[in-house]
């Protein structure tokens, strides 16, 4: 039988490019965001391959988080992978000149709307005894760089998270990943710089991960055999060494 996977925050970037891959090998997917429009012309183009549903939340609404997830057609109902990659950051300011929104921001999606969403699927895993949870960290939740302070923070945490999920679920015969990218060039900037013109020089000068690259691991991860875990990977483009030392030409 097909699988099903669930993945937050695919209206673009990883979590959209990672909708594709899935769908062209063959799983069933739920593809979740806020942008319906998006989850709408995606669903059209990927029905063609695979069975495809909508779910759109906000995963800061714990009560629509829950809803959604727990009230899906009989045929999405079984979720055998879930993709917690819903997440950005929100500014890059040093600590004392932060602001508390973006902090409020970064705390509410990357972290407890992550848990919120797998406070939702956890349960029929266990019950089946079967599954995969994988969480998309960051190189910013293995080291902490100059005004990445909280989005690090948030980072951090989703790390922790997924070795307490892996350490909890372990009785349960489920499989807990963290897959942890640096840059990617996806809206993740145009987010995190709200539109202004910053988000335009990120990813100049060096060729960055492509959202791509992290669906088709991501797709290598689920694929493995029953008893291999691949539990934490780090990726960087070939020209980033760690999060400040980024070999760029111009
Ligand atoms: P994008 O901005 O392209 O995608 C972010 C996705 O998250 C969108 O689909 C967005 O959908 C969704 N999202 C954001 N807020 C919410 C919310 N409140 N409720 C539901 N969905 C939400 O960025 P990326 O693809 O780069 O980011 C995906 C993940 O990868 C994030 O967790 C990010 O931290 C992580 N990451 C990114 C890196 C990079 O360099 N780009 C590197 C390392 C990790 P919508 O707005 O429609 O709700
Ligand atoms: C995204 C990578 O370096 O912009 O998590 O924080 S970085």
């Amino acid at each position: 039988m097909k699988k099903t996977a669930l993945i937050t925050g695919a209206t673009s970037g990883i979590g959209e490019a990672t909708a594709y891959e899935f769908a062209k090998q063959g799983l069933n997917i739920i593809i979740c965001g806020r942008r319906l429009e998006r989850l709408n012309t995606m669903q059209k183009a990927l029905s063609k391959l695979t069975y495809v549903h909508i779910l759109n939340f906000d995963v800061r609404d714990k009560e629509a988080t829950l809803n959604a997830i727990n009230n899906l057609p009989d045929r999405f109902k079984q979720i055998d992978i879930l993709i917690n990659n819903a997440g950005n950051a929100h500014g890059l300011d040093p600590i004392n000149e932060g602001n508390t929104d973006d902090w409020d921001a970064m705390m509410d999606i990357n972290v407890k709307g992550l848990l919120y969403v797998s406070k939702a699927i956890i349960p029929q895993m266990t019950e089946r005894k079967s599954g995969h949870i994988i969480n998309i960290g960051s190189s910013a939740g293995k080291e902490v760089y100059p005004k990445g302070n909280v989005y690090c923070a948030s980072k951090h945490a989703v790390l922790a998270i997924t070795e307490g999920m892996r350490i909890d679920l372990n009785p349960h015969n489920i499989k807990v990943s963290a897959v942890n990218p640096g840059l990617v060039e996806t809206e993740f900037s145009k987010v995190r710089f709200k539109g202004s013109d910053q988000a335009n020089h990120v990813y100049k000068g060096f060729k960055a991960l492509q959202a791509k690259d992290i669906a088709e691991i991501l797709y290598f991860v689920i694929s493995r055999p029953n008893h291999v875990n691949i539990a934490d990977l780090l990726v960087f483009p070939t020209a980033q060494a760690n999060s400040v030392t980024v070999k760029k030409e111009f």
